[in-house]
């Protein structure tokens, strides 16, 4: 089959992180024979599957993507796989990773630098804020997901190495509570006064809401999040209302099974 790296629109791959340098190719696929610049139209979002191998599943950063699609008012088809039927080039050339957006003749994966592309190549809205703004933003939430997976995963629920578990996940928690609270802050969302989404509410949020149908479903809701954290709750919240987020929303019963098939 034949693949070639394909070559670079002006800027794009310079702005993002290096192993999108190596992530970006055709590989697998069709050499790309129109312009430089993406157009719209013919995106493909493979992403896990739920329990029955069909239906969109539990994960965050396909969810991340979805986000990014929806804001932007992009067409995509989703196509749901199992390990038995993700198609062979993914496996063969990708390393099987999911999510991957093919898009024409092209495929990328890693949820970042998918989020990437799709906001350089499609910028209206654009969801990027300033340098400054979005590393401090980037800098509230480090460590946050890592955390996540660490205390869900964990059994059994409340032992000692539980509680240590909770404990970090928590710090992370204030740190981001305590970013949401600062008083320059007018708007809702992450990045600077909160005014505007960006990649990083996109990005969160699904991972949010993880957090908080576990604690309830494996941790007897362990943190109250409402209570200890309310600026990180109502931002959850307020994130949830978002269309973007009711179009692409799956039952918390997903993700009770995507968990639970990791704490075993
Ligand atoms: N670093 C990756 C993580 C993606 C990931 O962990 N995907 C998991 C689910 S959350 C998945 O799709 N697993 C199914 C598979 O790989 O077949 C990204 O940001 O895209």
């Amino acid at each position: 089959m034949a693949f070639r790296p394909m070559s670079f629109a002006c800027g794009w791959p310079l702005q993002s992180t290096k192993s999108a340098l190596c992530m970006v190719q055709n590989r697998g696929l069709e050499i790309r024979r129109e312009g430089a610049t993406p157009t719209e139209g013919g995106m493909t979002l493979y992403l896990k599957a739920a329990a029955d191998g069909t239906l969109v599943g539990d994960c965050p950063f396909a969810h991340f993507v979805r986000l990014v699609l929806e804001e932007k008012g992009l067409q995509y088809e989703l196509k749901p796989c199992t390990e038995d039927t993700k198609p062979a080039w993914l496996t063969e050339y990708y390393e099987g990773k999911l999510p991957a957006l093919r898009h024409r003749k092209e495929c990328y994966v890693e949820s970042d630098v998918i989020a990437d592309y799709l906001d350089f190549f499609f910028p209206d809205p654009s969801l990027k804020g300033g340098k400054k703004e979005m590393d401090e933003a980037e800098d509230a939430i480090s460590g946050f997901f890592p955390s996540v997976a660490k205390y869900l995963k964990h059994i059994p629920d409340g032992d000692d190495e539980d509680q240590e578990m909770k404990c970090s996940l928590e710090s992370v928690l204030l740190r981001l509570e305590e970013h949401l609270q600062l008083e320059n802050r007018t708007g809702p969302y992450l990045v600077g006064n909160g005014e505007k989404l960006t990649l990083l509410d996109c990005s969160l949020s699904p991972k949010l809401y993880h957090l908080r149908t576990g604690i309830e479903a494996f941790k007897d809701n362990a943190i109250d999040l409402a209570q200890k954290f309310p600026a990180v709750n109502e931002y959850l919240d307020s994130m949830l209302k978002r269309e973007s987020f009711q179009k692409t929303v799956y039952d918390k019963d997903v993700i009770i099974w995507g968990w639970s098939n990791t704490r075993k």
